[in-house]
């Protein structure tokens, strides 16, 4: 019966793991450990009781040694991180603080608990990356497969990039039991909506432009966060120690696509139900317009990589793992859920949100 320390188990993908995990394996023992910035939400684990929650910082190493021993964790999960790539280029300290001295601090604990003072019994640290360390591809350029070379272009891919190097260290060098996923675009319930997909399903809701940096023709893969979790989960279970395994969505989209499967969404919903008028009279679709009369092209993110994509076929080939959504199906699923979660989403535009998306869009706006 494994013990698992979740970091940053309070934010997007975590809390969808703590869920998923909980679910699947309830006699697990489930140990969060969340500092709670801006994007940890206490509220994305609502309606679950069986964890341990401690709020506190991953670089606090002495913390998390004895979180470790005290709950005799075996299996460390960690997703703790600064997320945001328009927030690394607005200030790139913090990503280097929590991705990448957080993550060497965390191997330091687990060095020391599992390795130095341990029993050597078997153990696992499995790190959670993006595809973003890659680059960016051009539009004949083969996916990323776990032997492309890193070439990460935002300070947020760059700290990341640092954070899976430093974790192979600790397995080649110590020989610490590791994994890493590196993963394309997660989207689904309890996303802050500083991302593309619950950012632009809430401004037509509540009837602001949707941003769209350049000419909106960035492709990004696709993949739904409980897809995601199931890639963990079989890592975890049959991965190789000392391996990097990419999971994708299998949804390869320009996010003209995506921005255009969002407004038609939202406009049909609005025709099926005739209460979302009523609880979004700002929204186009609530006076009978469309969406995409939303769209504005602003200023591009400064070096905007402009594709990814993902070959899975080591994930699939020796793990048996593929996504069970199309896009289609994990966007219906997630648009319901925005719409039935309003209470949600609108606690978490607090001042400190709406100050950062006047910063970030009105910069953006200046140099249109
Ligand atoms: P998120 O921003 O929603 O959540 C991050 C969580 O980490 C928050 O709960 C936050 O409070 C916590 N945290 C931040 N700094 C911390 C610190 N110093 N100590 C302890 N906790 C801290 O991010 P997410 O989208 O859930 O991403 C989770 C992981 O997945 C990250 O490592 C990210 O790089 C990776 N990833 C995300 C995506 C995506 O599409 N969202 C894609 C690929 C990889
Ligand atoms: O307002 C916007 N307008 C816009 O055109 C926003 C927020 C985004 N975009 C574009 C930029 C990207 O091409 O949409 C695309 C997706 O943007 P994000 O949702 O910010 O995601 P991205 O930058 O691709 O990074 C995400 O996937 C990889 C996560 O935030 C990372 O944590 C993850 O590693």
């Amino acid at each position: 019966m494994p013990n698992l320390l979740i970091t940053g188990g309070a934010g997007f993908i975590g809390a969808n793991f703590v869920r998923y995990w909980n679910e699947k394996y309830p006699n697990d023992s489930l140990v969060i450990l969340d500092a709670l910035t801006y994007s940890g939400n206490m509220a994305n684990l609502s309606g679950l009781t069986d964890f341990s929650f401690f709020r506190g910082d991953i670089r606090d190493t002495s913390l998390v040694e004895r979180l470790l021993h005290d709950h005799e964790v075996d299996t460390i999960v960690h997703f703790a991180a600064e997320s945001h790539v328009d927030r690394s280029i607005n200030g790139p300290d913090a990503f280097i603080e929590t991705n990448l001295s957080g993550t060497h601090s965390l191997l330091k604990a687990a060095k020391s608990v599992w390795l130095d003072k341990g029993s050597g019994k078997p153990h696992r640290f499995h790190h959670i990356s993006t595809d973003e360390v890659y680059g960016s591809l051009g539009p004949n350029d083969p996916p990323f497969s776990e032997t492309t070379a890193y070439a990460p272009n935002s300070p947020y891919s760059a700290s990341k990039a640092g954070s899976d190097h430093i974790v192979r260290a600790y397995h080649h060098t110590f020989g610490l039991q590791t994994t890493t996923t590196n993963c394309s675009n997660n989207y689904g319930p309890y996303q802050f909506p500083e991302k593309l997909i619950p950012l632009f399903i809430i401004n037509c809701l509540t009837g602001k432009d949707l941003p769209i940096y350049g000419d909106g023709m960035n492709v990004r893969d696709w993949l739904h966060v409980e897809d995601h979790c199931r890639g963990i989960d079989l890592v975890l279970e049959k991965g190789r120690i000392g391996e990097t395994y990419n999971v994708g969505g299998g949804a390869e989209l320009p996010n003209v696509a995506v921005i255009d499967a969002i407004c038609a969404g939202v406009d049909a919903a609005f025709e099926h139900d005739s209460q979302l008028g009523r609880r979004f009279p700002d929204a186009p679709a609530a006076r009978g317009k469309k969406s995409e009369f939303l769209k504005t092209h602003i200023a591009d993110r400064l070096g905007h990589d402009r594709r990814y994509a993902i070959d899975e076929r080591k994930i699939r080939e020796e793990l048996g793992y593929e996504p069970v959504r199309t896009f289609e199906q994990g966007f219906q699923e997630t648009l319901g859920w925005y719409l039935a979660n309003e209470d949600w989403w609108r606690a978490t535009m607090d001042g400190s949100y709406l100050k950062w998306m006047a910063s970030n869009y009105s910069e953006r706006a200046r140099r249109t």
